[in-house]
């Protein structure tokens, strides 16, 4: 049965990202025009996010100190009724850690080497432009020092004010920076949503008000008046919400943001089965690469192996290869790629994490043209070989072809492109031959970055 549940989440999930791209790809015939189109009033300025295409994603909290096991066994572990996952920052319910052990848990929280801003400078470094970090996950702990919660910072022997640094930080690197906040479950406040599983008792509307009321309006009321964030990032998935999280409370969340900080932006998981036209971007689902432009400001939500939060024991690493691959690939269907760090307890970034945003910031420095404010192509359909993203300006248009497969040596242009004028390796300069009628660009024998080679294309 919740097997079941989790696939027609997904499935779920998938309808609303492949409705909300065909409703937005095609024009909607006839018998279409009583449904409602994906029509957006967002009133917060966009433009910097569709322009960013790269975010830094960090899940950090108790549960980091655990690191994915407790009491012997470690996720994802499926001798426990909800064992099978690789989350760590669900490890006090997957791993049925006991309530008070867990919230024990603050009083060795103290991140001694937390360093906003090397969090900062190596996501500027990776070519990054915002940084979104967890405030508070579903186990309801808030780091920062709330005046509604003593389930927080101020509760732990931290006594700095970590979310005030990273401001500072992020703001001294440029970069824009934004929260998670679990609006929705909260497992420590009495009336918070619990896990969306058939055995676990919910709350009533009626607590859940006192909760919303109590709580989760009263903590983003604050992230936004101490922190002014630039974009909120809410977490909700599945219709399983939707007796808490109710159209009417999606909409008095809104209103509170906009009230505060009317450029804040909201995403779309607020409440995914019913986003509404106000919110500003979609967040996919996790590790979601939808195939076509979504239509609006999204991006993809993404881990580097199969946790979000620091597990000692997850090795699966992507390779910096198939992340660029994934930036390119959400970058040229109009996307971005939100991609995630699990610092350990102490907020340092693991090395293998290190490393991969030094590789991907490198192809950055000589392939970031290619990605930071282009334009998808949504006329034509991917190239057999690669992806390709436009910037069009005063003097004409460019297209940026990153080749992920050199096939024969010699790669079409779509036709419907028209006839290229000129082309170059975009890192190097080094000119590249277009067959006679400017319909194809021919392999160059100079450098070709590894990962994806991208020719810069005139037109
Ligand atoms: C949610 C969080 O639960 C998770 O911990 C992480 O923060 C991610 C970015 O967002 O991920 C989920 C969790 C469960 C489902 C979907 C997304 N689900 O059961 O469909």
């Amino acid at each position: 049965m919740k097997t079941f549940k989790l696939i027609s989440n997904t499935l779920f999930l998938a309808s609303i990202l492949l409705f909300g791209a065909l409703a937005n790809a095609c024009s909607l015939n006839n018998k279409d025009k009583t449904r409602k189109t994906e029509v957006t009033e967002s009133s917060a300025d966009t433009d910097w996010f569709r322009d960013a295409r790269f975010g830094m994603f960090v899940h950090w909290g108790l549960y980091s100190i655990l690191g994915g096991s407790y009491n012997g066994h470690t996720l994802p572990d499926e001798s426990l009724s909800h064992g099978k996952s690789w989350y760590s920052e669900w490890v006090q319910m997957r791993l049925e850690v006991p309530t008070k052990t867990y919230h024990d848990l603050a009083k060795q929280f103290n991140p001694v080497n937390f360093d906003a801003d090397e969090w900062a400078r190596e996501a500027s470094l990776a070519g990054m432009k915002y940084l979104v970090l967890t405030s508070k996950h579903h186990d309801g702990f808030a780091l920062w020092d709330s005046d509604v919660s003593n389930f927080d910072l101020g509760s732990s022997p931290c006594k700095r004010d970590l979310l005030g640094e990273l401001a500072t930080a992020c703001r001294k690197y440029g970069l824009k920076l934004g929260f998670y906040y679990s609006h929705w479950q909260d497992w420590e406040c009495e009336g918070g949503a619990q896990p969306d599983w058939e055995d676990k008792v919910q709350p009533s509307d009626a607590m859940f008000q006192k909760y919303w009321q109590k709580k989760s309006l009263p903590q983003v009321r604050e992230l936004l008046e101490r922190y002014k964030p630039d974009m909120l990032w809410f977490d909700t998935w599945s219709e399983s919400c939707k007796e808490h999280i109710t159209p009417k409370r999606r909409d008095e969340l809104i209103d509170l943001i906009r009230s505060i900080k009317p450029d804040c932006l909201i995403n779309g998981r607020i409440c995914a089965y019913d986003p509404g036209p106000r919110v500003d971007y979609i967040s996919a689902f996790d590790n979601e690469h939808p195939e076509k432009n979504l239509g609006r400001p999204w991006q993809t939500p993404a881990t580097m192996y199969k946790s979000w939060a620091w597990h000692a024991n997850d090795f699966n690493w992507k390779s910096s290869e198939q992340m660029i691959k994934l930036l390119v690939t959400n970058a040229s269907l109009g996307g971005n790629y939100l991609l995630n760090i699990g610092p350990y307890a102490n907020g340092k970034f693991p090395a293998p994490a290190l490393r991969r945003l030094r590789e991907i910031g490198a192809w950055l420095v000589a392939n970031g043209e290619s990605i930071y404010g282009t334009s998808p192509i949504d006329e034509i359909e991917a190239p057999s070989w690669g992806r390709l993203c436009k910037r069009a300006n005063t003097r004409g248009t460019i297209i940026y072809a990153h080749v992920m497969d050199w096939e024969n040596g010699t790669l079409a242009i779509p036709e419907k492109l028209g006839q290229a004028k000129s082309a170059m390796v975009l890192e190097t300069g080094q000119k590249v031959e277009l067959t006679q009628n400017g319909q194809a660009f021919i392999k160059p024998n100079g450098a070709l970055d590894h990962n994806v080679a991208t020719i810069k294309l005139i037109f």
